[in-house]
Parts: structure tokens; sequence; C-alpha cells
């Protein structure tokens, strides 16, 4: 009588995973205006002028820059916002999004 528990216990850890995330990168070419590309840092990415002015800066100089990081949903509007802003607008701005 009463066979039970002759087996092993084995336990497994609770793994919690953390949802990636993706960096929005703004790239350069020779003829969207500063400016405009301050604006739209500004007006989609909350920075202040003077943050705004530095990071066009660097894409300017070095060709990509990062933005910022956000989830994927959000990276998606942020890039959808741009693009679609540098296009009514009728400038070649280009803003995409990579796994970090
Ligand atoms: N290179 C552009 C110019 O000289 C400015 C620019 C900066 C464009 C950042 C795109 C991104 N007018």
């Amino acid at each position: 009588e009463d066979d039970s528990d002759v087996g092993i216990a084995v336990k497994t850890r609770a793994r919690t995973k953390r949802p990636p995330l993706y960096k929005v990168l703004l790239l350069n070419d020779d003829y969207t205006p500063m400016e405009f590309v301050v604006q739209i840092l500004e007006q989609f990415f909350g920075l202040t002028h003077a943050q705004a002015f530095e990071i066009m800066l660097t894409v300017h100089k070095k060709g990509v820059a990062v933005v910022g990081v956000f989830s994927h949903e959000i990276a998606e509007t942020k890039v959808t916002q741009v693009m679609d802003f540098a296009r009514r607008h009728q400038h070649p701005l280009q803003c995409t999004m990579e796994k970090e």
C-alpha cells in the first residue's frame, strides 16, 4: 500500500521576459533642411530645441543617430509619424527602427 511520491522534484525557474526595445534611427541626406529635422525632433520626440539641434548635427556629421529607444509599438508610431511628415513636406528624410 501507498506507493505515492517516489518521483524526483524538478523545479523550473519562472522566467519573466522583458519585451524587446527598439532604437529609432534618423538618417542623413543632402536635401532635408536642418531646421526641418530639428522641428521633427521637437514635435515627435519631445526634445528641447538644444537637444534636437545636437542630435540633428550628429546625424548630419555621422550619417545616422539614435533618436530614442521605445517598445515596438511606440517605435513604429514614431517612424510612421516622421516618414509621413517628411513625405508631406516633400523631404527625403529617412527614419527607421532596429531591435536593440
Ligand atoms: N544634411 C542636411 C543638410 O545639410 C541636414 C540633415 C540633418 C538632413 C539630419 C537629415 C538629417 N541640409
